[in-house]
């Protein structure tokens, strides 16, 4: 994927010491397009990325992100779009959802063959871990600094994730009713592993991340039902998924670094 132009360079220093302002990221990413759009100009990418980021009241989480990543997906000659969906209102956090959102609302503007979904707060440390798809679902966030840069269990799927479209739509895309933390992840780990899918994974040295630290938001409470949920995938994936999902959209602005979709989820 490297060209002799914008070669990848391996490891990156990444740290959380002060946050870059939106001019500047603009500015030093002069080939962007209207929403955060980039395509390479030499070449044809062989993948469509859309990129997708669930999200409510992380500002500062997503300049460092929008700062670290657009130079290096530029790197990696993606034809890509970055999303960022908003949970409007107050209500219980519902991250799963929030992806299925992303991906519907994408596929709206652009043939996206790809859907990387990331959360805001982590920030890969090797630009060799190329944000695209594979011949098997990837989990992209392998060596978390927080986990002491090791997988925390075999069957971890939260965190970076990427699918084809094919493989989202083969488990009926993601789960509608995982509201607060914890358990969508495992969801579609289980969902994947019913439809014979195994994942891949980037080594442990090029899948590191840095996770920005933070204090547990607020309506994003563990959720109680998550254990039981995680139980019964097999009986409710067919009927719960992107086949299922409903939601108002209640405005999708082109921004200068990326697309923003505000959303009401309804719920909880
Ligand atoms: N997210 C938001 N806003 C929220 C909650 C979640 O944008 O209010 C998004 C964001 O992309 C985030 C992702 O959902 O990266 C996952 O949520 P999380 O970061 O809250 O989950 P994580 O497992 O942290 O990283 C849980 C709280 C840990 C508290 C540790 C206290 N030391
Ligand atoms: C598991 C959660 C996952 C979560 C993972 C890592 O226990 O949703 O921890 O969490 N599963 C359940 O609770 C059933 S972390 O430490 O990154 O916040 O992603």
């Amino acid at each position: 994927m490297a060209s002799d132009r914008c070669p990848n360079v391996g490891p990156l220093r990444v740290e959380f010491s002060s946050p870059v302002k939106e001019e500047l990221i603009k500015k030093q990413n002069p080939a962007l397009q209207p929403g955060g759009r980039f395509r390479p100009r030499d070449c044809v990418a062989q993948q469509k990325v859309a990129i997708i980021i669930p999200f409510r009241n992380r500002e500062e989480h997503l300049k460092y992100w929008l700062n670290y990543l657009h130079p290096i997906l530029q790197r990696q000659q993606l034809d890509y779009g970055v999303y960022v969906v908003n949970q409007d209102g107050e209500g219980t956090f519902n991250r799963a959802k929030l992806l299925n959102v992303g991906y519907a609302e994408a596929l709206k503007d652009y043939d996206y063959d790809c859907f990387v979904f990331s959360d805001v707060d982590l920030i890969p440390m090797d630009d060799r871990n190329t944000y695209r798809c594979f011949s098997q679902p990837r989990h992209l966030s392998v060596a978390v600094d927080k986990f002491g840069f090791r997988l925390p269990y075999t069957r971890c799927f939260g965190g970076v994730s990427s699918m084809t479209k094919e493989q989202f739509l083969k488990i009926n895309g993601f789960p509608n009713n995982y509201w607060g933390w914890g358990g969508e992840d495992d969801d579609i780990f289980n969902r994947l592993s019913y439809k014979g899918m195994s994942i891949s994974r980037p080594s442990v040295e090029i899948g590191k991340y840095r996770m920005i630290r933070h204090n547990r938001h607020k309506k994003n409470e563990p959720n109680l039902e998550r254990f039981n949920r995680i139980a019964h995938t097999l009986e409710t994936m067919s009927s719960d998924g992107i086949s299922s999902l409903s939601y108002s959209l209640v405005k999708k602005e082109k921004l200068d670094l990326y697309t923003r979709i505000h959303v009401d989820v309804g719920g909880a």
